[in-house]
């Protein structure tokens, strides 16, 4: 039930005033009931329960060649919301977004909205109980170079990466125009071979068929893709939007993990003034939609993200919650099989270490790349150094010989 004293706590970091008070104070006011002082007593009492409050301001040191800065919690009344992404991203940042220099930090929603979001379905547990692994990461292949290619030839692509080993592979997130391979060709001919490959090995892997077209069609794409024996589906989620993520994995008949992509979330997060902190855009916000894995870039690939942001993240994924189930992180971009200890050590062992170029780009192709990667994950976890499981690895001593070990 909400109750007139449930807020939703938003924290901001704002740069460049003088009185931080009066700037928490206006926003909340502004966001809310729009007007105070001015209002007559009557339509004060009634517009009470609407009214926002400020909870803290926090003035931050900072060196005398910068602005000053501040940390502002303000709460939002439950009441002026729907129990969904775009109407509390609205109300705590639709406007003020474009007020100067402000970034949303952070969101605490109370109990009573959490319960509202189902979050992940399958979660961490889920998947691992999908493909039958426990005690180790888990390795994502990203087909790469998939556009413009006909079916035989991506399936000949996929089986190369399903014999490296890997336990999951991914379309690329480009992969709009597939008319020579329709995705519900490639779920029957991937999920076929996935199928051939646990009566062989005992493992299941799942395949990631990209979910796209009109926002209007893809809850009812996403129930097809699964009736026809989709294992996994990928979507980008900031350009389809929250909701569209939310709705879909709320949805009984959408009976598969789904991985959220960070395709356009480079516009929001990297600015210390400006845009969404990363932790709260792909962290908190994912969970809460229903991604039960999350793709974000690196402390260390080609595309990285600062460690302590990246780690933040990580947690907002996977932090004990009563509600929602934990989400796999993924760190990714520019990852090769000599990033595997470093990987671990910072984030553990219960994620995805997800590549593309780092498996495809092996000198020995596609599945000596899932390969190495295999034997890169098995020697961190049992303690051995990478040097020494080379030496009985030819496909890793060849990852290493290009790219380095850290
Ligand atoms: C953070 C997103 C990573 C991604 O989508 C991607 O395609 C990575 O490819 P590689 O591993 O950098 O080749």
């Amino acid at each position: 039930m909400t109750t007139d004293h449930e807020y939703v706590v938003a924290t901001y970091l704002v740069h460049g005033h003088h009185n931080f008070y009066k700037k928490a104070q206006e926003i909340a006011v502004g966001l809310t009931v729009g007007t105070w002082t001015d209002l007559p007593k009557a339509k004060k009492e009634q517009m009470i329960p609407h009214l926002g409050k400020v909870i803290e301001v926090k003035v931050l040191n900072h060196k005398s060649d910068e602005s000053p800065k501040a940390l502002l919690m303000i709460g939002y009344p439950l009441i002026n919301m729907n129990p969904d992404i775009p109407s509390i991203l609205t109300t705590v940042f639709g406007k003020l977004s474009m007020d100067g220099q402000i970034k949303l930090m952070d969101l605490q929603l109370p109990d009573s909205l959490l319960s509202k979001f189902p979050g992940p379905r399958f979660g961490i547990d889920g998947i691992r109980r999908m493909i039958g692994v426990h005690n180790r990461p888990l390795l994502m292949s990203i087909f790469k170079q998939c556009i413009g290619l006909p079916l035989h030839e991506l399936e000949i692509e996929y089986q190369n990466q399903v014999d490296g080993q890997v336990d999951l592979v991914k379309d690329d997130e480009i992969f709009f125009h597939d008319d020579y391979a329709p995705a519900l060709k490639r779920i029957a001919v991937f999920e076929k071979y996935n199928q051939q490959q646990q009566e062989h090995t005992g493992k299941k892997v799942l395949y990631a068929v990209n979910l796209t077209g009109p926002v209007t069609q893809l809850v009812e794409k996403a129930k097809q893709f699964s009736k026809a024996g989709a294992s996994c589906l990928l979507l980008n989620v900031i350009p389809y939007g929250f909701d569209v993520l939310h709705r879909i994995s709320a949805d009984p008949d959408v009976n598969v993990p789904i991985i959220a992509h960070p395709a356009f979330t480079g516009s929001f997060y990297p600015s210390p003034y400006y845009g969404l902190s990363a932790p709260l855009l792909l962290g908190k916000l994912m969970r809460l939609s229903g991604a039960d894995i999350v793709l974000f870039p690196s402390p260390y690939g080609s595309v990285a993200m600062p460690k302590d942001e990246a780690l933040d993240l990580a947690y907002q994924l996977q932090s004990p919650n009563s509600i929602h189930l934990p989400t796999f992180p993924t760190p990714s971009a520019g990852i090769h099989p000599g990033l595997v200890p470093s990987i671990i050590r910072d984030f553990g062992d219960n994620i995805i270490i997800n590549a593309g170029g780092g498996i495809h780009g092996h000198p020995q192709g596609t599945t000596a790349g899932g390969k190495a990667f295999t034997d890169a994950i098995r020697a961190t976890i049992s303690g051995q150094t990478l040097a020494k499981a080379a030496e009985n690895s030819a496909e890793l001593r060849s990852a290493i010989h290009k790219w380095g070990a850290q």
